[in-house]
């Protein structure tokens, strides 16, 4: 596989306000975006409920935090929608991955609280023929994200009081 650039493959289309959302973090769909090297901490997508600014499916990033266990905001990049590519969910979920030194990080948080600063929109939900072409292109969201999340115009959501633990 040949890596492109990721800046020169994408660009962001930033949200014109953050959007934040918390909730609890519930299961995932057991088909374990662990083995896609992603595992996701997964809040329902009711949460974006009535907000016009992520009423889009697909790929988002920002910023995000486990207040009780990693309350330091972490770059993220997430899949809003009902992963067409299966086709088997019926509820439409905000699934985070959540760049942490320790990717098994949101394994062990069912039921804790997820705080996401949304801050930019990516690419619309694909439906792919094989998993191979979701990995390739989630692994490519995930370069995206991270060269994007350093960009000087957000990087003042790192320190938003909205991640203040006694919030
Ligand atoms: N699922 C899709 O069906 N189509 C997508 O375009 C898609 N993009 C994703 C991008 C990212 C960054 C992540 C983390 C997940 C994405 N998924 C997508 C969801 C994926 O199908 C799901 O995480 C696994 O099936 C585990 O539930
Ligand atoms: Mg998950």
């Amino acid at each position: 596989m040949t890596t492109a650039s990721p800046s020169s493959t994408s660009t962001i289309d930033w949200l014109s306000s953050p959007v934040r959302v918390q909730g609890a973090v519930q299961r995932g769909f057991g088909r374990g975006s662990r083995k896609l090297g992603t595992p996701t901490a997964n809040l329902p997508g009711s949460v974006l409920e009535g907000v016009s600014a992520a009423s889009r499916d697909g790929v988002y990033v920002g910023f995000g935090s486990l207040p009780a266990h990693a309350p330091t905001p972490m770059k993220f990049v997430s899949n809003v929608g009902r992963n067409i590519t299966f086709g088997d969910i019926e509820e439409r979920v905000l699934e985070a991955f959540l760049m942490a030194d320790d990717a098994r990080l949101p394994e062990e948080f069912y039921g804790s609280e997820m705080r996401l600063c949304i801050l930019g929109y990516l690419r619309p939900e694909m439906k792919f023929g094989s998993l191979d072409e979701l990995v390739v292109s989630i692994r490519n969201d995930v370069a995206v994200a991270k060269a994007v999340l350093d960009d000087a115009a957000v990087q003042r959501f790192r320190t938003d009081a909205f991640f203040d633990v006694d919030n």
